[in-house]
């Protein structure tokens, strides 16, 4: 396999991975379609500012110039915040014409996990997962990271699912994929911008050790794909559960008038959600992926030791 055609690792990632020091891969997704500009790049730029206050080299993934690039630049993320939708949002079905065309794109979970295992990481921090979307039963709409995580052996890190999605159809599926769903310190899957969910995880661990220990398993054996690791958003910055989910409902309402589908119906609710609750769901969000950041670098240290 001729990888570096394909990748390009910063010197940075490159030389902490050869010493065995602790690194956590990021997305851009987040940053071009998931958060407005220029809250988007200062939350992206603060999120690696976390990783390193806490002991890790952050590793923020995007496709550049036909290069899947693990430890992007701070100007590389300038320039996918500022563009934005503009930016293609590439998932494991754009990656052959996006890489042979030489374009850029932004990395999505499911690319993100991609880029990380080439490159020999096995930690990745983001806010929240794409899964199987209400109303799945009709659309099929259920998304490529699922299928990653059962096949790729990188951990991420969220902060649960947000309630646009199926929640209970999204653990069915991860658990027929075979995909070990943890709860940080927590017995019930967290629903992104609330603690709770009403659904229960598969295990609660409480340290970064024992998340750290459990993964080294799944990868000694040889099982193929990652785990996915809930982290609870700090009390402080949980929202009320009604409050949210009423603003939930009703862009998903506004998703179905439109008529949207496809790729676009994520980032069109997160935009929308945003709107609805005048950037107070972005407050959350953004405390909840430097919440995430800590744990990532805390079990990336745990699984070098
Ligand atoms: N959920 C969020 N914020 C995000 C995403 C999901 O709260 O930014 C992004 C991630 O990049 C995720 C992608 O991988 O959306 C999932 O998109 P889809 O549902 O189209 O697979
Ligand atoms: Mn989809």
């Amino acid at each position: 396999m001729e990888l570096s055609k394909y990748l390009s690792v910063s010197p940075e990632v490159k030389e902490a991975l050869e010493e065995n020091r602790p690194v956590v891969a990021l997305e851009s997704t987040i940053i071009s379609h998931g958060m407005p500009y220029p809250q988007n790049v200062e939350t992206a730029l603060t999120v690696e500012k976390i990783i390193r206050e806490n002991g890790a080299v952050p590793a923020t993934v995007a496709i550049i110039g036909g290069r899947i690039t693990v430890g992007c630049t701070p100007e590389q993320i300038e320039y996918l915040g500022k563009k934005g939708l503009a930016v293609t949002k590439a998932s494991r079905r754009d990656l052959p014409v996006l890489l042979s065309r030489g374009e850029d794109g932004a990395t999505t979970v499911t690319t993100t996990m991609i880029g990380a295992a080439l490159a020999g990481i096995r930690v990745f921090a983001t806010g929240g997962i794409g899964g199987v979307h209400r109303g799945a039963e009709t659309t099929m709409d259920i998304s490529a990271d699922l299928e990653e995580l059962a096949m790729t052996p990188v951990m991420v890190i969220c902060a649960g699912a947000k309630s646009i999605l199926d929640l209970g159809l999204t653990l069915e599926y991860l658990e027929t994929r075979g995909v070990p769903v943890i709860g940080y310190g927590t017995e019930e899957l967290p629903a992104f911008y609330t603690r709770r969910s009403g659904f229960r995880v598969d295990y609660r661990l409480d340290t970064p050790e024992e998340i750290a220990d459990a993964f080294r398993v799944k990868l000694d054996m040889g099982l193929a794909g990652g785990m996915l690791v809930t982290n609870p958003i700090p009390e402080e910055y949980s929202m009320d559960p009604d409050y949210i989910n009423a603003n939930i409902d009703e862009a998903i309402h506004e998703c179905e008038r439109l008529g949207i589908h496809g790729k676009q119906t994520t980032p069109f609710l997160l935009d929308k959600i945003q709107k609805l609750t005048g950037g107070n769901s972005l407050k959350a969000n953004i405390q909840l992926v430097y919440n995430n950041a800590r744990l990532g670098a805390a079990v990336a240290k745990a699984l070098c030791r």
